[in-house]
């Protein structure tokens, strides 16, 4: 609704408010004749930012004259969320801002509302890059952030009756006052093209297409500090000389722009789809110019602030001054970008070079799915980037010499170690390093009697006609992160330990110094001090005092109060508003009315089978099989009202995931229609999951399922979140699950499922026909096909936990394994909720067991152990 403009030189009491006032009238994004709520967001969102660019300018000199170690974490995901309502609450300027608004006609939580996510993410890495920045700005640590500015996002999710669509985010569309263009940091970026050997030796990557990109600045407040950081944006872009005038005017529209488009479109959405030879090359211009432009920037500084301090360039002196964070495999390119400069630009040496990129880059690794570890096709690799092919090509042939020479390996596999651990893949190994392999050795002579006819030797010394198939050559992303960083760690304990033994155990045996663990963390601002008002308030009035925003540790000083009546009947209550809340939200997303009577459960995250969301459905079905089958009577005597909500986005390509949305909002549709069931059972699929979603959903959740196969969720955060804002957890000992159950006791956890190292052994079972599925199971898989639920296809989904022909491997994610477990767990859940005083003190002691969980304590574990940075407050 358009409110007519307030008068706001009456009211005009306040700093703050004349401040947004002047913001609506000097810098109109919108019309001038009306102060509406888009316009009162737009001028309260400058008004934020003069303040925040003020910190910024006054960290970024004390910085430059300081000139400490810094850390660079490079990611192609940022899930940010909004940036009004995280600012001003990290400016502590809630009171100011709202009663400014107020004076205006507007309240401030609507304001915020008005804000468009920056959804520059998919899902957990994205948003833990997020909440890393909000602590390293909030510890004081000096840091920049380096991302793509993608002008469309992942995508927006629509649900309709068909299941998912697809449609371009426009989070863009009315402008973002939370980023500042710099048209002043400029950087080339070249592809294609050859190397040429130059005049005095060195290699030139000459020819090619070249384009441009430009920086777009985010700036990072933290919590209680003036420190501000920044989120570098890359956006790519040619430059007017690319626009062909002449075609133009010819009428060749379209290839005039040509150049302007190629250069445009690689950041127009992230994880383009990588099926064609064009998204791959995409895919990997998009890596590059992270990287590359990032490198750039780096080292431009790192020389400026070297020759401002007096002296010339110390290159050896750059490992001390800069640390490189590659969030997963996405930015490895970082390594051969880094000599390239180093050796190519700089002129110094292959061997110094490769000593301070090493010195200067750590990996992250977030996943073991193999499909997940990126290779590269070859030939598109040393088509788009010839040059660092033929680095990455040195790299491999010192590796496979080090392999080759390395004592620490028994002479008989080390062929297919060098196989397993090199670069390259199916790649002839150099020639000059044949000789190291033990099969060069000369053969025995073979035997001269002749073989009988027929018999076993005869065949082996037939002349064997070889059907050569093949193999793709790739160049192994993970693999030369590995070798290329000085540490490699994984997000959660059990995680770290999957990374050692399995997923990198032979670089685990011939490095065990660069392996570490550093269990991921969620900022308990955002997470819980500015999405929970309610609970905080409660816990900030039971602890004395709001430190625990800071000091989470304090966080633990509740499990003292957690049978106190009065505690319970406030903390309560603060989760009823929240699902209060939810409950609007959802009818007003969805059109469907839950009550706040019944027990909240909440699975999102992204789509995947290996997180089984299709688990959670089953049991789901099985739950209103079951209630079918009873009197209504029986029903309610058996069964909690329970409301189970969904959400999250499934990859665009990955039909098995768009199956199981489907499935979830054709069980909904009937369920929630069924007058039998009522308000003892709902099901809600929430459109369009992301940050400003979590932010409503978490506060009001009471049980969330984090229920992966073991063993495949590297760590998981929403967990962390989850548990933060007194949600009990019903989950598979997997991921951080293991460190949440430790910290909350086992008794406030809701544990099922096979563990991580019966996995294999149990596949293997299924495989050869071994594995019997319980009567339930069957029944559910049974009651779907049989059109309770419409008649959409779901043969491809039911048959892929069956093995059917056609359908894959066999219910390779174990959800007929585990569905007994699980369901049992979920009776247990039933019997603990109808004990309000039993369930509440869970609650209490979910949140008093979740200080480890803060991204601070993590963030603190890198700057240690990983980085060598220390925190720089400005004085
Ligand atoms: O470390 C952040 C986050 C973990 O919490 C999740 O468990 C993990 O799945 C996610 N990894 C990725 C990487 N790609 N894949 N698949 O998103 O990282």
């Amino acid at each position: 609704s358009i409110k007519p403009i307030a008068n706001p030189s009456a009211d005009d009491a306040s700093s703050v408010a004349s401040n947004i006032k002047y913001h609506a009238e000097y810098t109109p994004t919108f019309s001038p004749l009306k102060f509406d709520i888009q316009k009162a967001y737009a001028a309260t969102a400058e008004s934020v930012r003069d303040n925040l660019i003020l910190r910024w300018n006054e960290t970024y000199k004390h910085l430059h004259q300081v000139n400490p170690k810094h850390i660079h974490y490079l990611s192609m995901e940022f899930l940010q969320g909004r940036a009004l309502s995280n600012a001003v609450g990290n400016l502590e300027l809630r009171d100011a801002y709202g009663a400014a608004l107020q004076k205006f006609g507007y309240d401030l939580e609507e304001v915020y509302e008005q804000e468009p996510d920056a959804a520059l993410g998919n899902g957990g890495l994205g948003r833990l890059a997020s909440c890393f920045l909000d602590s390293l700005a909030t510890l004081n640590y000096p840091a920049w952030g380096y991302g793509l500015r993608y002008k469309y996002g992942l995508f927006h999710q629509t649900i309709t009756k068909d299941g998912q669509g697809e449609v371009a985010e426009k989070w863009l569309e009315l402008g973002h006052p939370w980023e500042v263009v710099r048209n002043d940091i400029v950087y080339p970026i070249k592809f294609y093209g050859k190397t040429v050997e130059g005049y005095n030796g060195k290699k030139e990557w000459v020819g090619g297409e070249d384009i441009s990109v430009v920086a777009y600045d985010v700036p990072i407040p933290g919590y209680q500090t003036k420190n501000t950081i920044s989120l570098r944006l890359w956006q790519t872009k040619a430059s007017a000389e690319d626009f062909n005038l002449d075609a133009f005017n010819r009428g060749e529209h379209e290839a005039a722009a040509r150049a302007l488009n190629n250069a445009e479109k690689i950041c127009f959405v992230l994880y383009p789809g990588d099926e064609s030879e064009e998204g791959k090359a995409l895919r990997l211009k998009q890596q590059y110019v992270l990287c590359s432009a990032s490198l750039q920037d780096i080292i431009a500084r790192f020389k400026e602030r070297s020759l401002a301090s007096g002296g010339k360039v110390n290159w050896d002196s750059f490992p001390s001054k800069v640390a490189i964070q590659m969030n997963d495999t996405h930015p490895t390119l970082s390594a051969p970008e880094l000599m390239r400069i180093l050796v190519d630009v700089e002129g110094l040496s292959w061997d110094q070079s490769w000593q301070i990129t090493q010195a200067t880059v750590a990996y992250t690794n977030h996943t073991v799915l193999p499909e997940a570890l990126e290779k590269w096709p070859l030939d598109i690799f040393q088509k788009l980037l010839p040059r660092h092919y033929e680095i990455i090509e040195r790299i491999d042939h010192e590796f496979i010499e080090q392999i080759l020479t390395c004592e620490k390996f028994a002479a008989s596999d080390l062929e297919k170690r060098v196989h397993h651990m090199r670069i390259l893949h199916n790649v002839d190994i150099p020639s000059d390093l044949k000789s190291l392999l033990p099969s060069a050795a000369p053969a025995p002579t073979p035997a001269k009697t002749p073989a009988k006819k027929g018999s076993e030797e005869a065949s082996a010394t037939a002349p064997v006609v070889e059907k050569k198939v093949e193999k793709p050559k790739t160049v192994r992303m993970a693999n030369l992160c590995v070798v290329a960083a000085h540490t490699v760690n994984g997000v959660a304990a059990i995680h770290s330990e999957i990374v050692k033994d399995e997923v990198f155990n032979d670089f685990y045996k011939l490095w065990p110094h660069k392996f570490q663990n550093k269990t991921n963390g969620v900022t308990p601002r955002r997470w819980l001090r500015f999405c929970n008002p309610e609970l905080s308030k409660v816990i900030t009035k039971w602890l004395g005092s709001e430190d625990w925003v800071l000091n989470t540790d304090k966080l633990a000083g509740l499990k003292k109060y957690a049978d106190d009546k009065q505690l319970h009947r406030e903390w309560f209550q603060a989760k009823r508003a929240n699902k209060i809340k939810l409950a609007a939200y959802v009818k007003e997303k969805t059109g469907y009315t839950i009550s706040p009577d019944s027990l909240f459960d909440i699975q999102v995250k992204r789509i995947h089978e290996y997180k089984r969301q299709l688990l959670n459905i089953l049991g789901v079905i099985h739950r209103y099989k079951k209630m079918k089958e009873m009197s209504a009577k029986e029903r309610k005597e058996k069964f909690v009202p329970r409301v189970s909500m969904f959400g999250g986005k499934a990859f665009a390509t990955y039909m098995q995931a768009k199956r199981i949305v489907k499935l979830i909002t054709d069980v909904a549709a009937t369920v929630n229609n069924d007058p039998e069931i009522g308000d003892l059972m709902k099901v809600i699929f929430v459109p369009d999951y992301n940050v400003s979603v979590a932010e409503v959903l978490i506060p009001a959740s009471e049980l969330s399922e984090h229920i992966s196969t073991a063993g495949m969720e590297a760590s998981g955060t929403s967990n962390m979140k989850f548990c933060m804002n007194g949600c009990v957890l019903i989950g598979t000992l997997d991921g951080a699950n293991v460190e949440i159950r430790e910290e909350v006791g086992e008794e406030n956890f809701f544990l099922f499922g096979a563990r991580a190292d019966e996995i294999a052994g149990l596949r293997e079972e299924r495989s050869k026909g071994k594995f019997k599925p319980s009567p339930e199971f069957e029944a559910v898989k049974k009651f779907i096909r049989s059109g309770v639920f419409g008649s959409y296809d779901y043969d491809p989904l039911i048959g892929s936990l069956e093995g059917n022909e056609g359908f894959g491997r066999a219910d390779y994610f174990l959800v007929g394994k585990d569905f007994p477990a699980y369901i049992k767990a979920q009776e247990e859940v039933d019997e603990a909720y109808r004990d309000m005083d039993r369930w509440t003190r869970m609650s209490i002691m979910n949140t008093a067991g979740s200080p480890f969980f803060s991204s601070d304590r993590t963030i603190h574990q890198y700057a240690q152990d990983i980085w060598g940075i220390k925190p720089h407050p400005l004085p």
